[in-house]
Formats: structure tokens, sequence, C-alpha cells
């Protein structure tokens, strides 16, 4: 037994990149749910989180928060499969483009996600003029995200590391929206990259059902 609990929502994209780097390792874990949308954040979670966020993990006495230092730390604690490259050149290029995941595109995935999927699945109406200016910026962030990124072999190259674990969830929800899928389209490596990783098993191991939610309409279908 690894002792190791993760605190977040299987819907989570940080969560689930967490999740990703306990599954490749195949480190046994326990996932806490931790629903904010029924009713906002648990008060549990805002004493384990000092902002307030999911997802956070425990191992042993110490908890952890935010999801890249978590990520490192899993990988220093469970050296194998290694998912840090040990070249400091290709080390770099991993967290660059960790990092450009958070900055340039997750927060117009996540309001895209917001208006196209999760709007629609609450009971409420997407507002179309956010959709539309998300678009116009992902096309032109998601092209350079794949030229400077996927096209120069920073991610799922010879080894997957921890860029690739951080992206699979969202390219996930973009892929999820009926903008998203329009989107890749145009981005022959990411979508090969997607194919490829959808599949694999940690992948497939943390996949989950938005439906299952008390918070989901049940008549959407
Ligand atoms: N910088 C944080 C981001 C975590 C994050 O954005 N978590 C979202 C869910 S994916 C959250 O806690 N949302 C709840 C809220 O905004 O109240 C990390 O890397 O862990």
């Amino acid at each position: 037994m690894s002792d190791v609990t993760l605190f977040g929502p299987a819907y989570s994209a940080y969560t689930r990149i967490v999740r990703l780097v306990l599954e490749e390792k195949g480190v046994s874990y326990v996932l806490e749910e931790v629903d904010f949308i029924s009713s906002g954040m648990p008060r549990a979670q805002k004493e384990r989180h000092p902002f307030g966020m999911v997802p956070a993990v425990r191992h042993g006495a110490e908890v952890f928060v935010e999801a890249a230092p978590i990520c490192t730390y899993l990988d220093d604690v469970w050296s194998t499969p290694a998912l840090v490259p040990v070249d400091p050149v290709a080390r770099a290029h991993m967290n660059s483009a960790i990092s450009a995941l958070d900055a340039y595109l997750w927060p117009d995935i996540r309001e895209l996600t917001t208006q196209a999927l999760f709007a629609p699945l609450v009971g409420g109406w997407p507002d179309e003029s956010v959709t539309e200016r998300m678009v116009k910026r992902l096309e032109a962030s998601l092209a350079v995200f794949e030229e400077r990124f996927v096209g120069r072999g920073y991610l799922h190259r010879e080894q997957i590391t921890l860029a690739d674990l951080h992206a699979v969830p969202m390219i996930a929800y973009l892929a999820q929206t009926v903008e998203g899928q329009v989107l890749l389209k145009d981005l022959p490596l990411l979508s090969a990259w997607w194919h490829e990783l959808k599949g694999r098993a940690c992948v497939v191991a943390t996949e989950f059902d938005l439906s299952t939610y008390s918070w989901a309409r049940k008549d959407t279908d």
C-alpha cells in the first residue's frame, strides 16, 4: 500500500493530471472525490489547500498542493517509469510545455468547455460570444503549441513525460466540444498525438462520466 490519497473530482483537469501520473507509475492510491460544482468547495478541501482549489495529495503525513510540483514529487518518489527526461535541455522544454499549457491554453479551453459542455449540462445557456472569442484565441495558441512543442518532439517522442500527462486532460476536454474538434482538424501533429495517447491505459483508466454527477441534467439526450 502506498498511502497516497488524491483529493479532487474525477472531472477536474488538474486532478486528472495527477491521477494520470499515479496510474502511469502503477502507484496504488485512493481518489477522494471532492465535487465543487454542486455546492462550492467543501470546507475540508479549503483546509487542505491554502487557495481552496483541487487537487491536493496526501502522502503519509504530508499534504501537497499544485499539480505540477505534485507530479514532480511523485516522479521523484516512484522513479519508474521515469516521466522526467534526464537531459537538462529536454527537461527544460518539457517544463516550458507545462508552463505554456497552464498559462496560455488551459484558461481558454476551460472557458470554451464551460460554455459548450458545462452550461448545457447544468441547465444554463452557453454565451456564444465567449465561445467565439475562445475559438479565435485557441486557433492562434494551439497552432503555436503544435509548432513549438509537438512539432519539435517535446511531447511524446521516445518517452512519455509529465508534459504529455499535463496536456491529456486539457486536450481531452477540447476534443469533447464540437468547436474543439474543428480546431483539431487543422492541427495534424496535435491530433496524431491525441489519437495515440487517448488509448493509453492510464488515459482510459481515468475517464469519467459527467452525467453521473448530481448537478448534471438527466434530460439532455
Ligand atoms: N494551479 C492549480 C490549478 C488547479 C485548478 O485550476 N483547479 C480547479 C479544478 S481543475 C479548481 O480547483 N477549481 C475550483 C474553483 O475554481 O473554485 C494546480 O496546478 O493545481
